[in-house]
This record gives structure tokens, sequence and C-alpha cells, in this order.
């Protein structure tokens, strides 16, 4: 094999490897100011988060969305984030969006203010939405509470470093992807969906909200077909030049 031919191949293979590491993560896209992620659609290794399915026993609530919702069954981690989960999502329309858990508290006897939060952190460029809560807490792993006893709830207050129950507010920039972290801290926490919405959607939590469908993904390139396209380029300069010879 000519040396070039062996360059161009090879450019295939590293193209192809680029693009199937691309298309490893599933990056959920903005739309009409609205971000809805199934807690379950995590890439992550689930660590001590458990799925729980549609045919759960009926200690669980019913009417997750989705293909069912995650529960943390790791040992309560007050002191630091337990199994991180990843979710990533791009924005399309700058400003300040409000970050809600669609979330149930598994009590089973327990007083009412525990198994009712986890950790969660936001990387990417931005600033703080709130102006209660400065930035920083919101780059790093922050306890978030809330949820129901009863059926699915809301949870969207920060605790800790600073910003008890204030509001997680996040002031995004179109075109940029931010990656956001929930990490386990209470255990028998349970959340079925993640949901930022942009404050001229003038979405408040209720059943609306909570029920917006789904975001859609960002699509990826074909694999095969971008080290094919990369080839074919090579072949047609490779044939000009022996012709040009
Ligand atoms: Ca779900």
């Amino acid at each position: 094999m000519a040396a070039a031919v062996r360059v161009f191949v090879l450019a295939g293979f590293v193209v192809c490897a680029l693009f199937t590491e691309a298309s490893a993560q599933k990056i959920y896209n903005e739309s009409g100011g609205v971000v809805v992620m199934e807690m379950e659609s995590t890439e992550s290794p689930l660590g001590q988060w458990g799925f729980i399915g549609h045919d759960a026993d009926s200690t669980y609530p019913t009417g997750a969305l989705g293909t069912g919702h995650l529960e943390y069954q790791g040992p309560n981690s007050y002191g630091s984030p337990g199994s991180r989960l990843q979710y990533q999502f791009k924005i399309n329309q700058s400003g300040n969006y409000t970050l809600w858990f669609r979330a149930h508290k598994r009590l089973l006897g327990n007083e009412p203010d525990k198994n009712n939060d986890a950790y969660v952190k936001l990387e990417g460029d931005f600033t703080s939405g709130n102006p209660e809560v400065p930035t920083w807490p919101l780059k790093r792993d922050t306890k978030l509470y809330g949820g129901k006893e009863d059926g699915w709830g809301l949870a969207s207050r920060l605790d800790g470093n600073g910003v008890h129950h204030k509001a997680p507010i996040y002031n995004l920039t179109a075109g940029e992807i931010y990656t956001m972290s929930i990490s386990g801290r209470s255990n028998r926490f349970n959340v079925d969906r993640i949901i930022l919405t942009h404050e001229d959607t003038g979405y408040r939590w209720n059943r609306t909200t909570e029920l917006l469908p789904e975001s859609s993904f960002l699509p990826v390139p074909e694999p095969a077909s971008a080290a094919l396209f990369v080839l074919g380029a090579g072949a047609l300069a490779l044939r000009r030049r022996r012709a040009a010879a």
C-alpha cells in the first residue's frame, strides 16, 4: 500500500473513532426555552442509583414519565457526593433558566425532612441568574431538596454553601453545551425528570410543567459516513496527483 493511501486509511479510522466518541454522549437540545431530561436517560454508570421501572412495587409512586425513574440506594452521604450521574444539554436561547426536579421522597415511616435531596452541579459558561445566589455554589456540588411523600412533587431549593432555601437559576448562553451532575446524598430520594425553563416561558411548577414533552437530542454524525468521506477525499486526491504526474 502506498504511503499516502496508508495515511488516508489511518485518517479514516481516526475520524471514525472521534465521531464514535462524540456519539457516545447524548446531548439534549433546548427548544422553546425548555430542557426536559429523563433522569433515567443518563449514560453514566448508575453506581448506587437504582433504575425503577413501571412495574415497581407499591412503595414507589406511579406515573413516572419515560421508561421509569432513578432512586439513590446508597447510604446517606451528607459530607461528600455519592454516585455521580451526568446529563448534557445545549442552549439555543440565552437567559435565566430555573432548575426543577420531579421528585419523590420514599420515607417508609421516616421524618418528612429525610430521603429528600441530592447534590447538583453545573459545568459550563454561565453565571448565577438569582441575585441571592453567588455563582460558585452552582458550580460545586450543592444540596438540592424537596419532593413529595405522596406521589411526585417539586424539588427546587438549594441548601448549604450559604444558599439555604434559594432557587437554582442559571444565566445560560446560546450556543453553549452544559454538563449537569446529580450525585447521591440521601438514601431513597427518587427523581423522575430534570427540567429547566427560561424565565420568558412563564412556566411555574404545576401539572403542565412537570408533564412537558422530553427534549430531543442533538443529531450526531454517522461514524461510517464520516470515515467514508475522508477515504473518498483521499482517493480522489491520489487520482488527481497521478493524473498530473
Ligand atoms: Ca423518568
